[in-house]
């Protein structure tokens, strides 16, 4: 293998990290379940707009390519080689009331994390036969379960192309055409062996499958950030009865992308700022300020629509869980406060 001259002048994580003596280093290792580097940054060499660019096979990826990895987990989560990870799921410990009572801004709240099944191959390196047992057992354990989390799977293979399409264009369910994922070999035998758990609210849902084994989602319209967090903690703690997950005490949860290492949270609002949307460089300066992520309305690699945004934590390792959520929390407060200064802004001048 050759080091991929595409990567130069690119600017992911992986453009970034890959030095050419990294790759002599790294370009004959593989782990025992035979993920090799060339797999490692098979998405990110294809796709030369990659954010990131770099995924892992399995649990060993991250020690066997640690050369790679360390550099990039340290650049995303601002964490070193000797940190530990920490969780806190307190609810108590949050402080979220909630911020738009009137709903002016927030229009909808999710918060999700990843989690993989201990000694068992990623998304990327998976076989058909290991990913089907999944889908059994997971929506298995899922259909067990009582009272607000109760609910129904939906395997993605034979769903009606009306209902999936519903179910996406409301952001309940993923897409089937991420070029990052289809280039890290995670749509390998599609749709088999995927689907999504849902409670007849759709306040609680799990993806199978998909970049994980799991997603576990609570999302609701409105900014009630609390109770949100609250249902999440309540349906992690009833799954993790019954599985155990893929864990280490320096990179947490183990997840495919190593962007969702550690609490694999993504806690996010969809909330609307036109102002803040004319002003993109203040926007992005209050980002960066609080550590807080903007995506679009239909999610990564999206655009907004409506001036509807979708902000979030940034940083999933070395920070407990109830931190994500207050790195959003706060981060939407200053942006409130700036979109209504704006708005006081524009009132003065046209008056
Ligand atoms: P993930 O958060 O699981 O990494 P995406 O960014 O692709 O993945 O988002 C998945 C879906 O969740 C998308 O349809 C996105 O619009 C939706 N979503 C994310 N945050 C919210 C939110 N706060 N309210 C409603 N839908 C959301
Ligand atoms: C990229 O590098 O842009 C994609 N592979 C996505 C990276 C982070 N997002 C994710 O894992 N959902």
């Amino acid at each position: 293998m050759k080091f991929p001259k595409k990567l130069q002048g690119a600017n992911s994580l992986l453009a970034k990290s890959l030095t050419k003596a990294i790759f002599e280093e790294l370009k004959e290792k593989k782990t025992t379940n035979n993920f090799t580097l060339k797999k490692v940054i098979k998405s990110g060499v294809k796709n030369i707009d990659s954010s990131i660019g770099a995924y892992a096979g399995d649990k060993e990826t991250y020690t066997v390519f640690a050369a790679l990895f360390d550099k990039i987990i340290a650049e995303y989560h601002n964490f070193k080689k000797e940190d530990l990870h920490q969780s806190n799921l307190n609810p108590e410990d949050l402080f979220a009331p909630n911020l738009d009572i009137e709903g002016k801004y927030i229009i909808s709240t999710r918060i999700r994390v990843a989690r993989n099944i201990k000694d068992v191959s990623l998304g990327t390196a998976i076989l058909k036969k290991q990913r089907n047992e999944i889908e059994n057992r997971v929506s298995t354990i899922l259909k067990s379960l009582k009272g607000e989390l109760a609910g129904k799977y939906y395997a993605l293979k034979g769903m009606r192309k009306e209902e999936k399409e519903s179910l996406i264009s409301n952001h309940f369910l993923f897409k089937s055409d991420d070029r990052f994922l289809e280039a890290a070999g995670l749509h390998r035998d599609w749709p088999n062996g995927r689907g999504i758990f849902h409670n007849n609210d759709k306040t609680f849902l799990v993806w199978i499958n998909e970049e994980d084994h799991l997603r576990i989602i609570s999302m609701q319209q409105g900014g009630n950030i609390k109770e949100v967090f609250v249902r999440l903690v309540h349906a992690i703690e009833k799954i993790q009865q019954k599985i155990d997950f893929a864990y280490d005490k320096h990179l947490g949860y183990i997840a495919t992308c190593p962007t969702n290492l550690g609490t694999a949270m993504r806690a996010s609002v969809h909330i609307k700022l036109p102002k803040l949307g004319e002003n993109k460089k203040t926007f992005k300066v209050i980002a960066d300020k609080y550590k807080i992520q903007i995506r679009g309305i239909d999610g990564e690699h999206s655009k907004s629509k409506e001036n509807i945004y979708d902000i979030s934590n940034k940083q999933r390792l070395g920070v407990s869980e109830v931190a994500c959520v207050q790195d959003m929390y706060y981060g939407v407060v200053a942006l409130i406060k700036k979109e209504k200064e704006l708005e006081n802004n524009t009132k003065l001048t046209s008056k």
